[in-house]
């Protein structure tokens, strides 16, 4: 009988070391402990043994049945928080959608007009933004003196270097570096000395456009402008264009849209006018051609600018410029 203990002793003590769920941990209570255990039958057995024996075997069954019984309880324990973390997963729940980032709503409209103007013929020039005082305003036939720079509030960094109040730096490189025929669109990021307002930012971001070949004129601007019009704000919103100044055009004009909320019907955000004011454009005066060495009596130009952030706000009905570089992702989860 003490053999056939220790016999089994063992064999639970093997058994327990290799249970891992509390499926299996419940098939050794029913084999060992239930009262059609191994155990128990220890226990029936115990009346066949000698009588001068049979009190220390029936000391060795029960110190065998409470070891069995205190490293089930452990096991139970540990599987029991498994077990209810077991429980408490839900798998029928959907998965957890990944947070995945998102286009900032200025990439957005930019890309669509850079999408626009390349389906146009125009291609993308880069240029940089920190920029000198020549490329940024004396070769745009801003000298100087000239009140225009008072126009532009400027951020100096030096006597010459300065944040470029413009793109139009990139074109005059263009130009530099390459003979007409020129189409290109110049996007980015340009600095002004201004006090945020809810439509006005010390930067914010603009795509200026060039056009130069033999035989441009006006009526190719107004074209390419309307053109533009109608695919990012719909082919029925008209475009108007009045006489304006700028040093490096001439003609300039500044250029409007049908307000893009009542379709020129006249509303509360156009001032029942039916127009937008959008920007400048020109043809590209010819000092402007010198100081890059081309032949203004060969080659004639249109340019025109843009501002990114407000063609945004008309698109999406956004009424404070300050919105897109505050990084609420209360407004940017919008997009
Ligand atoms: C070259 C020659 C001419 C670019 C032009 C405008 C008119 C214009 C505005 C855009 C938004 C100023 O910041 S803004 O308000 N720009 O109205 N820009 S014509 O003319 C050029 C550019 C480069 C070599």
């Amino acid at each position: 009988m003490l053999e056939q203990i220790k016999k089994i002793k063992q064999e639970a003590e093997n058994e327990l070391k290799k249970i891992s769920t509390s499926q299996e941990l419940d098939t050794l209570r029913l084999k060992y402990l239930s009262r059609k255990g191994l155990i128990s039958s220890l226990f029936s057995d115990l009346k066949d043994v000698v009588a001068n024996e049979r009190a220390i075997v029936g000391q060795k069954i029960n110190q065998l049945k409470s070891d069995v019984e205190s490293s089930y309880k452990e096991l139970q324990e540990s599987l029991k928080s498994d077990k209810e973390t077991e429980d408490d997963v839900d798998l029928f729940l959907p998965g957890r959608q990944p947070f995945i980032g998102r286009l900032h709503p200025l990439t957005i409209v930019l890309d669509e007009i850079k999408q626009i103007f390349f389906n146009l013929g125009f291609h993308v020039e880069d240029g940089p933004e920190i920029e000198t005082d020549y490329y940024n305003f004396e070769a745009l036939n801003i000298p100087k003196d000239h009140p225009a720079r008072d126009m532009q509030d400027t951020l100096y960094i030096t006597e010459e270097i300065l944040l470029r109040t413009h793109t139009s730096p990139v074109q005059i490189r263009v130009m530099q570096s390459q003979k007409p025929p020129i189409s290109i669109i110049a996007p980015g990021r340009v600095y002004r000395r201004d006090t945020p307002d809810a439509s006005h930012s010390p930067f914010f971001h603009q795509v200026e456009g060039l056009v130069v070949d033999e035989g441009i004129s006006f009526g190719d601007l107004k074209g390419v402008i309307t053109a533009f019009a109608h695919k990012m704000f719909g082919s029925d919103i008209k475009v108007r264009f009045r006489p304006s100044f700028f040093p490096f055009t001439e003609p300039s004009a500044e250029y409007d849209f049908n307000c893009v909320f009542c379709r020129g019907k006249g509303c509360r955000v156009c001032k029942n006018t039916g127009w937008m004011e959008i920007s400048g454009a020109g043809m590209v005066d010819p000092n402007v051609f010198e100081a890059v060495g081309y032949d203004s009596e060969k080659y004639t130009g249109y340019a025109f600018g843009m501002g990114v952030d407000r063609i945004a706000m008309l698109k999406y009905g956004i009424n404070d410029i300050r919105l897109f570089f505050e990084n609420d992702l209360r407004f940017l989860n919008q997009f």
